[in-house]
Parts: structure tokens; C-alpha cells; sequence
């Protein structure tokens, strides 16, 4: 048995913003399946040649039913950490594993033993607790596991900790310390994809199946299809997103696919939550971005007497009007919107704008 170990090394943290998912790091690249299974390809055949007539060999890579991990640490590859993952003293962490299974009698090397010490950083940096113990995961607690196996629905309760992680998660990975001597690999980085590191996520939601299958094709995030990749984007959306993106989460809220629509109605109320308890403060921009272009005014802080003469000025020229009013404040923020001219999407907003606890709503 040979065991090789690959770097993808130290690709940067993606600044995702906001408005963008972040993607795990060993996915920033080709399939790496493929990138690493031709290299396999031909070194078997070298193996072969080696060994002469008769000699055979299979290579795997994260394919078959391998204890990939344990195989490493035993040929002296690296030793498994506390987060379970195979770390190399030269290489860090950000390593995958592959191995070539020969009939050629190789001499063993020595394994390697565990270099943790006291050190329980990874333990402290997962979001979801799924390091219940040193070397043991609760692998349905964790983020990659959920984000990239799960074929269902994402327990709620979990939700909200998997923060814009779209596909996969490094935390554990990232905090290591023996990471100080990890080097990217040359074999990987001729096949790096920045693009796929921080990706709009509203933008995503437009996704069809043939834009998703374009976009992804030949990476690893294909692995999810269009449903989980989506279901993903919404729940990444409901953690951090703004009430900029309730119409594209409007819309998948009416996706045929339910997985998407139960996710996209979460991150819904999530922003909505959110957008209730700040609604005071909303600013123009917000709520301009919110009913779009039909939005015709806010007017701060204006008391009744003052409300009700300008009321009048508008009601004699623009008909029927919507008037929101946040009760919130005496002298609150008035929105005006022309009614008639909004779109149905837009209405939806304004709709539910209107049956949010602060604001009250006149048709006039
Ligand atoms: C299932 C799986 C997952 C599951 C469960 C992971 C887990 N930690 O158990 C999920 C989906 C959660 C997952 C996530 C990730 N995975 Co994964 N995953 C696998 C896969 C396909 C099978 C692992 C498995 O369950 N094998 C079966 C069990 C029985 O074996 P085992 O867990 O290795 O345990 C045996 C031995 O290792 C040993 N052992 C285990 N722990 C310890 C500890 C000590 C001290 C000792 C002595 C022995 C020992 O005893 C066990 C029984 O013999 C492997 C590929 C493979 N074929 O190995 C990749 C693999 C482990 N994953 C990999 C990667 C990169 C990841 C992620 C980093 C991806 C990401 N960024 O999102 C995360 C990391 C999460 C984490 N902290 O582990 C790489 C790891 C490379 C490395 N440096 O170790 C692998 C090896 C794929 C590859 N070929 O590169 N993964
Ligand atoms: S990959 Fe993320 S969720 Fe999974 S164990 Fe590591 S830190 Fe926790
Ligand atoms: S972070 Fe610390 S405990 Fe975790 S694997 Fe790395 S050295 Fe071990």
C-alpha cells in the first residue's frame, strides 16, 4: 500500500461580505477526483513497470472503502489531530489523501504519533460542537456533512450556526497551529477556480438546472445538485442576508423543488425578524431597495398636525396611495407608496411590510 497526501495548501481566506456564501477551501479547485486521479493513473503504471510482469495495482482517491486517514498515519504521512483530520508536519492540514494498492512488496516506513499535545483549538473553533470529544466528530453535527452529504432538510436548530458556509467548512482546519508550515501544492494550484470561493448568493437563487450544471461543471460542488446548493444559499441568506434579498427569496419560495421553498420561507422570517426589530431605524436606501422604484417618499420625524396637511397635498395628486406609518414613534418615519403602480412582487413587500408589528397601514 502506498499513501500519498496532496497539498491545496493555503488558497486565502474568501472575503466573502455579506451578500456572499463561503465555500470550503479544497473545493476552490477542479475535482480534484479528477485532477488527482490521472496523476494516479499514471503513477500506478509506473508502480507496475517497477514491479515488472505480473505486478498490479488499483489507486484511489476519497473513492473507495478506504480508512483513508488511519492508512496515512500508519505509512508516516502525518499524524491524525484532534479534529480527526490527517496533519502533516511539512504539509498542515489543507491535505487531501489518495493511495495505490500494489502487489509490489514496498519496505514499510515508520508511522507517525500524534503531535497535539495540549492544543484544542479546533474543539473550541467548530460553530455546531461536532468535535464532541478529541479525534471523535458527531459527523451530523457538522457543517460539511450538512451542507454537502444531506440530501434532506437541514435540522433548524443547526441553521443558524452554519452562518454563509455554502459548501463545506474549514474552522477546525483554519485554527490549527500546525498549519504555520503548510505549503500549496503545485499539482493543485495549476487547477484553482477563485471564482467558486466567494459566490453572490442571490445570484445563485437564479440558478436553473442547466446554469447550475454550467457554472459547476468539473468542480466538486456539482456534488450537491441544484436543490442542495440552493437550500444552502437560503440558509446562508437567513443568517446574514437583508431585506434586499426577499425578492429573489420570494421566489424560491415558489421553486417546484420543496427542499428549496422550506428553506427559502425560513430565511424569510429570519430576515424579516430581523428587519422588525430594526425597522425603526430603516434607512431610505433600505426601504427604497425594499418596494423599489415605487417607493415615492419617507418623511422623518414630522409630527401628526404636520402628517395630516401633507396627506392631503398628496392625496390630491396621486390616488389611491399607501401610507405606512411606523407606530413605533410619535414622530416616526412615513412612507408613501403608489399602490396601484406596484408589481405583485413588490405588493408581497409592501404587504407584508404593512402586517410587520411596527407599522401600520392606510389605503386612502
Ligand atoms: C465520511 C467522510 C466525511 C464525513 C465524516 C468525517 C469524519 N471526520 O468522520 C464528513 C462529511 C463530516 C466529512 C467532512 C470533512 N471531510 Co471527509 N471524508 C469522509 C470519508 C469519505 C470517509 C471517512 C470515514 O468515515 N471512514 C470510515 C471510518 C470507519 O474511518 P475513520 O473515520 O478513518 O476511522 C478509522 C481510522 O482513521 C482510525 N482513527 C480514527 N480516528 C482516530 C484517532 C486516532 C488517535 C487513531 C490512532 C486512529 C483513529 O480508526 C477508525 C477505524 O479504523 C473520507 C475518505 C476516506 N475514504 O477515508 C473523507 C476525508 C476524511 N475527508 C476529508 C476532508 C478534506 C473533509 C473536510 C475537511 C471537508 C471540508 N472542508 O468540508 C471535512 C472535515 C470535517 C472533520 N473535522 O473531519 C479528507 C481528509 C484529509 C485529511 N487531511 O485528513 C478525506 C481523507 C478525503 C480525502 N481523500 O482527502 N468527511
Ligand atoms: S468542519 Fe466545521 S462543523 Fe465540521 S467539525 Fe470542523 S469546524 Fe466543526
Ligand atoms: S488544532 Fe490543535 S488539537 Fe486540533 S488538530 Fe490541530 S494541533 Fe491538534
Amino acid at each position: 500500500m502506498i499513501s500519498l497526501a496532496a497539498a491545496y495548501g493555503e488558497t486565502g481566506i474568501a472575503d466573502a461580505g455579506q451578500s456572499a456564501g463561503v465555500v470550503a477551501r479544497y473545493a476552490r479547485f477542479a475535482d480534484y477526483h479528477d485532477v488527482l486521479g490521472r496523476r494516479l493513473k499514471s503513477l500506478a503504471d509506473f508502480v507496475n513497470q517497477l514491479g515488472g510482469e505480473g505486478t498490479r495495482s488499483l489507486w484511489y482517491v476519497d473513492t473507495g472503502p478506504l480508512l483513508e486517514r488511519d492508512l496515512a498515519q500508519r505509512a508516516g504521512l502525518g499524524f491524525i489531530g484532534k479534529h480527526t483530520n490527517l496533519i502533516s508536519r511539512r504539509l498542515g492540514n489543507w491535505i487531501f489523501l489518495a493511495e495505490i494498492i500494489t502487489t509490489l512488496e514496498i519496505a514499510p516506513d515508520a508511522p507517525e504519533k500524534n503531535r497535539c499535545g495540549s492544543c484544542a483549538r479546533c474543539l473550541a473553533a467548530c460553530p455546531t460542537e461536532a468535535i464532541t470529544a478529541p479525534f471523535q466528530l458527531d459527523a451530523r453535527r457538522c457543517i460539511s456533512y450538512l451542507t454537502i452529504e444531506l440530501k434532506g432538510a437541514i435540522p433548524v436548530e443547526l441553521r443558524p450556526a452554519i452562518g454563509n458556509r455554502i459548501y463545506g467548512c474549514d474552522d477546525c482546519l483554519a485554527v490549527c497551529p500546525w498549519n504555520r508550515f503548510a505549503k500549496e501544492g503545485a499539482m493543485m494550484k495549476a487547477h484553482a477556480r477563485p471564482e467558486l470561493a466567494a459566490p453572490a448568493l442571490v445570484e445563485l437563487l437564479s440558478l436553473d438546472d442547466a446554469g447550475f450544471k454550467r457554472r459547476f461543471q468539473g468542480t466538486p460542488m456539482l456534488r450537491t445538485k441544484r436543490r442542495g446548493l440552493l437550500r444552502n444559499a437560503c440558509v446562508a441568506l437567513g443568517n446574514t442576508g437583508d431585506i434586499a434579498a426577499l425578492p429573489a427569496l420570494f421566489r424560491a419560495n415558489r421553486d417546484p423543488e420543496p427542499l428549496i421553498a422550506e428553506h427559502a420561507q425560513w430565511a424569510v422570517e429570519q430576515i424579516e425578524a430581523r428587519a422588525t426589530s430594526a425597522s425603526s431605524s430603516l434607512t431610505f436606501r433600505n426601504l427604497q431597495q425594499l418596494v423599489g422604484c415605487k417607493l415615492l417618499t419617507v418623511i422623518r420625524n414630522f409630527g401628526a398636525d404636520r402628517f395630516d396637511l401633507l396627506r392631503r397635498d398628496w392625496r390630491r395628486v396621486i390616488s389611491p396611495l399607501l401610507i405606512l406609518t411606523n407606530k413605533s414613534q410619535d414622530r416616526g418615519n412615513i412612507i408613501i407608496v403608489r399602490e396601484n403602480g406596484c408589481s405583485p412582487g413588490q405588493h408581497v413587500i409592501v404587504e407584508r411590510l404593512a402586517t410587520d408589528r411596527n407599522w401600520s397601514r392606510e389605503t386612502t
